[in-house]
C-alpha cells in the first residue's frame, strides 16, 4: 500500500525472516542522488539489521531509472541471488518523459518478475516534486528503502 499516510519504514520486525544466509542484488539510479542515495542507505541497513552480511549485499548503480529494467535483468542471470531490489528516483518536470520513464520501469520490472526466478523488488518513487521525494527517502514517511529490503527478505523465504 502507497498512501501519503502511509510510514514506509514501520513494520511488524516479528514478521521478517532472517537473513543471515541471503544474498542480494541492488541496482541503484544516479538521476536525483540526494535520493537514491538515501534509499540505498535505507536498504543496507535494513537488510543488515534481519542479518544479511555486507558481502552478500551486491550494489551496481546505473545512470537513470529507465536503465533499472536492463541493470536487474542482468542480475536475475546470478543464480546466486535471493532477491533483487532496483532503486530509483524519478521527479515530475514539464514534459511527458515521467510518465514514459514510470511505465517503463513499471512495466519493465513486473516483466521480469513475471518471466524469471528470482522476486525484483520495486523501489522507485515517482513523485510531483523533490520534497515529496525526500519525504519518502528518509524523511517524515519513512525510507521506501526499508520498505524493500524488509519485501526482499520475504520474498527471498517466500
Ligand atoms: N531518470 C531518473 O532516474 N529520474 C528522473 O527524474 C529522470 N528524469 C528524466 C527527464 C528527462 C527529460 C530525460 C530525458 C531523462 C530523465 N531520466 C531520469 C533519465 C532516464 O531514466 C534515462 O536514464 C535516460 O533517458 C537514458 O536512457
Amino acid at each position: 500500500m502507497s498512501t501519503e499516510l502511509h510510514h514506509l519504514s514501520n513494520y511488524d520486525e516479528q514478521s521478517v525472516p532472517d537473513a543471515s544466509n541471503m544474498c542480494f542484488g541492488v541496482v541503484v539510479a544516479e538521476w536525483n542522488p540526494e535520493i537514491t542515495g538515501a534509499l540505498l542507505d535505507g536498504t543496507v541497513r535494513t537488510l543488515e539489521k534481519h542479518g544479511a552480511i555486507p558481502e552478500n549485499i551486491h550494489i551496481k548503480t546505473v545512470p537513470g531509472s529507465f536503465e533499472l529494467i536492463y541493470g536487474a535483468q542482468q542480475m536475475t542471470k546470478n543464480d546466486g541471488f535471493d532477491a533483487i531490489i532496483i532503486l530509483g528516483s524519478v521527479i515530475k518536470g514539464e514534459t511527458p518523459h515521467f510518465d514514459y520513464i514510470c511505465q517503463g520501469v513499471t512495466y519493465g520490472i513486473a516483466r521480469l518478475n513475471a518471466s524469471q526466478n528470482i522476486p525484483v523488488i520495486y523501489g522507485l518513487l515517482t513523485t510531483n516534486n523533490l520534497q515529496q521525494a525526500k519525504d519518502r527517502s528518509g524523511g517524515k514517511l519513512g525510507n521506501k528503502g526499508d520498505e524493500c529490503a524488509i519485501d526482499a527478505i520475504k520474498m527471498a523465504k517466500f
